[in-house]
């Protein structure tokens, strides 16, 4: 669904034992291809379809290309909500549709000390990465003006429940009212954060992991 549960809190966490802010490690970003006309910059919150290709850095192997495995399509995902490795994340903003960039990302943003699969631990890692459409997300300004039915910028139980319908509807579900409630009691206990039984524009946009 739209809605993305909280996240760990760990790295606030971390942030106020050490008394401060903690290095932060960073995401080399380079443009290899830029359109001419940029109509619309990524930003938080946005939904990017990219096609992309990952390398490691100790010795150039490429370990995925979206063009080459799985369905070789394009993947869509969220900007900004860790949906994606957090070198994503920090990477791919202010991005236009058919730009072009290389990312070189410490593990510390990848898959850490760990690894993953063909990925040793500890792994720098390259991408390539083709951003070929841009769509408002769940978490746009957009999304939540279109689901303020009255336009008094919170949204109610009954707004929301609407929305769900809706997005079954469109997905070719029939609707459940009591599974909707359920969804929405679920929803409401995750994001109204002050308990006033409305979603805020501001609870609804703010994001509760730093990035
Ligand atoms: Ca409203
Ligand atoms: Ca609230």
């Amino acid at each position: 669904m739209n809605f993305i549960s909280l996240c760990s809190i760990l790295p606030s966490l971390l942030a106020f034992v050490s008394g401060g802010k903690l290095p932060e490690p960073e995401v080399k970003v380079e443009v290899i291809d830029k359109p001419l006309m940029c109509y619309r910059k990524s930003k938080y919150g946005d939904m990017l379809l990219v096609h992309h290709e990952g390398f490691l850095e100790s010795n150039g192997t490429m370990f995925y290309s979206s063009r080459i495995h799985g369905d070789k399509n394009p993947v869509w995902f969220t900007l900004g909500i860790r949906e994606v490795l957090k070198g994503w994340d920090k990477g791919l903003q202010n991005m236009c549709t058919g730009e072009r960039r290389k990312l070189t990302i410490p593990s510390s943003l990848a898959y850490g000390k760990e690894g993953k699969g063909k990925i040793p631990p500890g792994s720098t890692l390259i991408f390539d990465i083709e951003l070929l459409e841009i769509r408002n997300g769940p978490r746009s300004h957009d999304s939540f003006r279109e689901m303020d039915l009255n336009d008094d910028w919170k949204l109610s139980k009954q707004e929301v429940k609407e929305y769900l319908k809706k997005e079954f509807e469109k997905h070719g579900y029939s609707p459940n009212d009591t599974h909707h409630e359920v969804m929405v009691e679920d929803i409401f206990k995750n994001e109204d954060e002050d308990e006033d039984g409305f979603i805020s524009a501001r609870e609804f946009t703010y994001q509760h992991d730093e990035l």
